[in-house]
């Protein structure tokens, strides 16, 4: 275990929360942002210190340490989960480990915020409900990390939604298109690996816009019909870890065992129609996440590419002057905005994990169960389950005969 070293908080005067963090490649690096800045911005009833941050390799985790501003490391999660001056463990590693950490933590009497996906598979996923479920009666929490619901624009289309300004909904439109697998020669990184990512693009796009869609329409997915592909089936062996994004190829090459592409159609309980693309090889769309819902009062667009605006169509304005309008979303009055800059200064993707911390410290000091739960994040994991298993049943797709 690495010692202490000068700690880098700013004394806020509040009860600290301590955290230990598990993993530090890239949504390490978006976390660290997350935990380093809440408490300076936003005012909080409890004030997150960067304590130890854990992986498996000395030098490198020192070196994200420092970089970060952790003060200390761990090359073990299980020493973490165990320490007496970490209160809340935060899960960014590739989803086979999360069941297993996230347990452990809760047993440890941490509370716990874990990456998305939940887990790799429901059964994990269930596990850990019951371990939070349990830990609640403790008085702790646990929170899965769909960090697209604290956009501030896609908080607002939530509250939109529940005022009625969409009315009943009929369609939910969900697309989240990236690029970096085009290139056959991209190594096989841990991304394309089931027994560690659990899935592909379903598991790492498709469960945002699952959770986005659900969050948004208010309600849940009650079935799905899918179809998934692999394109390149055989990639060159990576040389060294990475965040999966990245990485250098070596000699021989191995199987890609997950999906490279989903396309689902889904029905919510009311009736509303939704459908959905997730998909790695979507030429010159690097992190394109887009969302529309349609309701009989009025339509709501999201587009990741613009995240500071919001698009609205009041159906119910003559039809002389109706249209799409740009909702410029940097307003104090707007969702997380009444901290940061004045108007029309806008904000990015990492704030969305400021955003995440903020309302994760709130739910701790405040002993609720905060949103999206570990039970949300399961509901998630079975509409995925139900994808694979659609895909997996030739039958829903009909061929066309001549
Ligand atoms: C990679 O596809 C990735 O980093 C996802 O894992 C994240 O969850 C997403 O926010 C951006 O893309």
């Amino acid at each position: 275990m690495a010692q202490p070293q000068q700690s880098e908080e700013a004394d806020t005067g509040k009860p600290p929360l301590r955290v230990g963090m598990v993993g530090y490649a890239f949504m390490g690096a978006a976390h660290s942002q997350g935990w380093r800045t809440a408490g300076r911005v936003f005012d909080l009833p409890l004030s997150p210190e960067l304590a130890v941050v854990c992986g498996r390799d000395a030098d490198a985790v020192r070196a994200a340490a420092s970089r970060h501003g952790w003060a200390a490391t761990e090359t073990d999660w299980r020493a973490l989960v165990e320490r007496d001056d970490v209160d809340l463990v935060d899960i960014c590693t590739p989803g086979d480990s999360h069941a297993e950490i996230a347990i452990a933590a809760l047993e440890a009497g941490k509370h716990v915020l874990c990456e998305k996906p939940l887990a790799n598979s429901v059964a994990e996923a269930e596990a850990m409900v019951r371990a939070a479920e349990a830990a609640r009666a403790r008085g702790q929490v646990a929170m899965v990390g769909f960090n697209y619901r604290r956009v501030p624009a896609t908080a607002l289309a939530r509250r939109m939604v529940a005022e009625g300004r969409v009315g009943t909904l009929r369609h939910v439109r969900v697309t989240y298109l990236q690029d970096w697998l085009v290139d056959p020669e991209f190594p096989l990184t841990w991304r394309l690996r089931r027994e560690q990512a659990g899935s592909g693009s379903l598991g790492d796009l498709g469960a945002h816009i699952v959770d986005l869609a659900q969050y948004l329409a208010g309600e849940q997915l009650a079935g799905v019909s899918a179809i998934t592909e692999t394109f390149v089936r055989e990639r060159p062996l990576p040389t060294a870890p990475s965040s999966g994004l990245t990485a250098v190829s070596a000699a021989g090459t191995g199987p890609v065992t997950v999906d490279d592409a989903a396309l689902f159609t889904g029905r919510f309980a009311s009736g509303a129609l939704a459908s959905f693309e997730a998909t790695r090889y979507a030429t010159g769309r690097k992190n394109a996440l887009r969302i529309e819902l349609n309701g009989d009062r009025g339509s709501l667009a999201f587009d990741l590419e613009r995240l500071n605006e919001l698009s609205y169509h009041d159906a119910t304005e003559p039809g002389e002057h109706a249209g799409f309008r740009r909702i410029l979303v940097t307003e104090p009055e707007h969702p997380y905005l009444e901290a940061w800059w004045p108007p029309g200064h806008g904000l990015g993707y990492e704030h969305t994990f400021v955003h995440q911390a903020r309302d994760l410290v709130r739910a701790v000091a405040g002993g609720r169960v905060p949103e999206p739960s570990f039970a949300d994040g399961l509901q998630v994991q079975r509409v995925l389950a139900a994808v694979e298993e659609s895909a997996g049943k030739n039958s829903v797709y009909t061929p066309i005969t001549a």
